[in-house]
């Protein structure tokens, strides 16, 4: 077994972090990350209050070097949500920003400022090189949505992060003269493991721009120093907007080595947008919060839109039909869901040995992911087996805790969520709500608000519906799919 970062262990004066005017070079980030791992040492679980922030790099890093394991907060994560990812993964200490201001929800919490700089300037003490590649110490537990209930901690081993990590090394060439530029939140797989934790353990370096932006993408990409670019769909859904007016956004996109999407499908449209005005392909590569990545377009490859690759190396991957037969045929037709197996899988749902045990066919996940195979082999997802997740701006969302949010407003008699397709988001969440009173009515406004001060906002409705009932078949079930001729009955 090796260091997780050795980068990190051996130091030096190579660039590893930059947001905004922040900027960490190898040894100072061991200083820093060094300094607040003694202090976390003895801590059962530490929340990470994860602003796109450099602190956030440092409050994670520390932790895997202490070896104890980080739950990284979405820092607009409402009250609910909140409180019960606390109570779930019952963190001793929160880790913040001395600026920030932290909820009500947190005010338990023992609370530790973390810093970018120390004044003690020493090595990191041999006790806490913590993070080693093949050990299963849980590293990280990130919450994700299911179609009902609310989030479930996926608990990831440093052994998961390492095999996914360089299973992509193989897969884009990915080495430490890469510069990363992406401006993807920090509570997730794509912006935490990929876009921070990825560059750390090359040995490369990470820009972050703090929030999406075109002008922040052409300034940094290409002749700004970035080599590769991550983002989920709506961001290049908005690049593709923007490139024809903006010459200076294609030639970042054209200099730049790798241009890699994920979290949801690219539209093939915003593809073919890309390519005609920049001459560069984006690379999509398929992965899930439990799973880590599994597949990828490799580097080099011929255009392949509409595709997210081969299996990297050390993942398993079959596509199984309903009744559990495998389907051998690569034959670009048979649809069946993807099953992976390998050593980037998470370790298991926090508290929820129910939902782990469900998750998987022997030592087959089940991703929930319906595909077909080319005959090379090439994975192409068509959908999705759950209709009651919605992947909006490439954040999973559980129609179901939706529901019961907009069910304990006092307006709200009845409710039913669906995803809609969007040009810019891929899906839009849509509520359906029967009124408790329909003399007085709240606004779409006030509803999207509640829902976004109980759960986060990228949870809220985007559009609401007001019907006088909801569409049932004779045993009360509610039929989604009838929603919408409802509107006008
Ligand atoms: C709006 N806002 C509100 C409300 N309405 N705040 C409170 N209450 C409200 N009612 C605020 C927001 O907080 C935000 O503030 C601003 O208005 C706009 O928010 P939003 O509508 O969410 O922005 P958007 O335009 O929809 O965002 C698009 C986005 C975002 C930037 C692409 O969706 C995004 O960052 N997506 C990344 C998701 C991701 O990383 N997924 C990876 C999951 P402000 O303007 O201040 O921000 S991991 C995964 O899927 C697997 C492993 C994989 O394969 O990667
Ligand atoms: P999450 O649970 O947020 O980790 O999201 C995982 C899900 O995102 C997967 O199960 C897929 O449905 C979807 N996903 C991730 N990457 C891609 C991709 N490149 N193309 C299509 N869907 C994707």
């Amino acid at each position: 077994m090796s260091a997780l970062f050795p980068a990190l262990v051996a130091g030096s004066d190579r660039p590893a972090l930059r947001f905004g005017a922040d900027a960490l070079t190898y040894e100072e980030l061991a200083e820093a990350a060094g300094a607040l791992a003694a202090r976390i040492a003895d801590a059962g679980r530490v929340a990470v209050w994860a602003t796109p922030t450099a602190r956030t790099a440092v409050a994670v890093v520390a932790a895997f070097l202490a070896d104890v394991p980080a739950i990284p907060l979405n820092p607009r994560t409402g009250e609910r949500e909140l409180a019960h990812i606390l109570g779930d993964s019952t963190p001793s200490v929160v880790l913040a920003g001395p600026e920030d201001v932290l909820p009500a929800g947190l005010a338990e919490l023992p609370r530790i400022d973390v810093g970018t700089t120390v004044t003690h300037v020493g090595p990191v003490p041999s006790a806490l090189t913590g993070g080693s590649d093949g050990s299963e110490s849980p590293a990280l537990i990130v919450y994700t949505s299911g179609t009902t209930g609310p989030p479930k901690g996926v608990v990831l081993s440093q052994r998961a992060i390492a095999a996914s990590l360089d299973a992509l090394e193989e897969a884009w060439a990915w080495t430490e003269d890469d510069v990363l530029v992406h401006a993807l939140p920090l509570f997730h797989v794509h912006g935490l493991i990929l876009g921070v934790l990825g560059p750390l353990r090359r040995g490369g370096s990470v820009r972050h721009l703090g929030t999406f932006s075109t002008e922040g993408v052409a300034r940094e990409l290409g002749a700004g120093g970035g080599t590769m670019l991550f983002g989920v769909p709506t961001m290049y859904h908005r690049i593709a907007d923007a490139l024809e007016d903006d010459p200076a956004l294609v030639r970042a996109l054209a200099e730049a080595r790798l241009l890699v999407s994920g979290s949801a499908a690219l539209p093939v449209h915003d593809h073919e947008r890309i390519t005609a005005a920049t001459g560069r392909t984006v690379i999509e590569r398929y992965g899930m919060t439990e799973t880590l990545m599994n597949t990828s377009v490799p580097v080099g490859s011929r255009p392949r839109p509409g595709s997210v690759g081969l299996p990297l190396r050390g993942v398993g991957l079959r596509l199984v039909e309903e009744d559990g037969t495998e389907l051998g045929a690569y034959d670009g037709e048979s649809v069946g869901e993807i099953q992976v197996r390998g050593p980037n899988l998470f370790s298991a749902y926090l508290n929820r040995p129910d939902a782990t045990a469900a998750a998987f066919d022997g030592d087959w996940f089940r991703t929930g992911d319906m595909a077909v195979r080319e005959p090379d082999g090439y994975v192409r997802i068509v959908g999705r087996k759950a209709t009651d997740l919605i992947k909006s701006g490439g954040y999973k969302i559980g129609a179901g805790e939706i529901e019961n949010a907009l069910l304990d407003h006092p307006a709200v008699r009845e409710a039913a969520v669906t995803g809609a397709p969007d040009p810019d988001l891929g899906e839009r969440i849509v509520a359906w709500v029967v009124l408790a009173d329909a003399e007085k009515p709240p606004t779409a406004q006030e509803l999207a608000d509640h829902v976004a001060g109980l759960l986060a906002p990228h949870k809220r409705p985007r559009t609401v519906h007001f019907l006088r009932a909801l569409p049932r078949n004779d045993m009360g079930k509610l039929l989604k799919k009838a929603l919408p001729e409802a509107l006008h009955g």
